[in-house]
């Protein structure tokens, strides 16, 4: 049975790798994501100059589900770009990145240029949790502007990491700004912004008041939406990498059946370690086995509509 897949012409050896924030933070978390059995890893989202992130607390585990507001901490696009210039297999990780502000565009794409890293930019348009921001992906002119402004200075493998829609407008305009673009892929979906967990008498975190983003298997509804919705509208060209609500196998095997070609995990990955990965693997070729499907392409976005 062969899980591998491909994302522009790059061939990973099975379709499972974190979500960023999730072990990506350090040298050291992302080296316990190379030891593990996920394909590749995708860096915590980096800004241009480090960030100390929201005051605690602001992660918590709430059953299988999860809220956040990191407020992006990071260690600074250099280290993460030291890092994976310096990976042997630098072609197939993900650095995952986001401008603060508009000057910051040119200024990051020209680092990456100068260190020449040849593998994937994702670039995030939708951190829910930056006090006084808005979710960038939520504001289609912006978005239109962002890349516009980054295709002039960038002609490397680049995607964009989207908030979930839940709106099928939303998800034509989207799509037809994304159609736009030479996009290598698009990541769906970032975490549920916003929500609020209760304990007792108080919210679960601290930054904007208990307002946070929700994973976990409760999302996964909107997640499966988010990836089958871009399959139908994107052209082929454009990957999707699905993220949101893995628990098991199965669920790995639906972000595929709606049109994932690589699929991501978070929460469950913050709950478990690394070591979760082997478990994901071994039930998806499980369910691979259950309907005779020997590759990720013989069902790849082959979802059954009644
Ligand atoms: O750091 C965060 O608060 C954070 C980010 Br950048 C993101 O993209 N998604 C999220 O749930 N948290």
């Amino acid at each position: 049975m062969f899980i591998k897949t491909q994302i522009a012409d790059i061939t990973f050896d099975n379709c499972l790798m974190n979500a960023a924030g999730v072990y990506c933070m350090t040298k050291e978390e992302l080296e316990q994501i190379v030891a593990s059995q996920a394909a590749t890893f995708v860096t915590k989202t980096a800004t241009l100059q480090s960030r100390p992130g929201n005051p605690e607390p602001r992660y918590r585990d709430v059953g299988l589900n999860s809220i956040n507001s990191m407020g992006l901490p990071n260690l600074g696009l250099d280290y993460y770009l030291d890092l994976l210039t310096n990976d042997p297999h630098q072609e197939q990780r993900f650095l995952s990145i986001s401008p603060m502000n508009a000057d910051d565009t040119p200024t990051l794409f020209s680092k990456i240029k100068q260190h020449d890293f040849k593998g994937f930019v994702e670039l995030n348009l939708s951190c829910p949790n930056i006090p006084g921001k808005a979710q960038i992906a939520y504001d289609f002119d912006q978005t239109q502007r962002i890349l516009d402004q980054v295709f002039d200075l960038y002609q490397g493998k680049l995607g964009v990491k989207l908030p979930p829609y839940f709106d099928q407008a939303h998800f034509d305009q989207m799509a037809s700004i994304l159609n736009q673009y030479p996009l290598t892929f698009i990541n769906s979906i970032n975490s549920l912004g916003n929500g609020i967990m209760i304990d007792d008498l108080s919210m679960m975190i601290a930054p904007k008041q208990g307002f946070g983003g929700i994973g976990g298997p409760c999302i996964k509804p909107w997640a499966l939406a988010n990836v089958h919705a871009f399959y139908q509208r994107l052209k082929p060209e454009i990957q999707i990498i699905g993220t949101g609500g893995v628990t098991c196998g199965r669920d790995v095997f639906e972000h595929i059946l709606c049109g994932a070609s690589m699929v991501q995990v978070g929460t469950l990955l913050h709950q478990k370690g690394p070591q979760v990965f082997e478990r994901l693997i071994q039930e998806l070729k499980d369910e691979m086995a259950t309907y005779g499907y020997q590759t990720l392409a013989d069902f790849k976005g082959k979802v059954q509509y009644l």
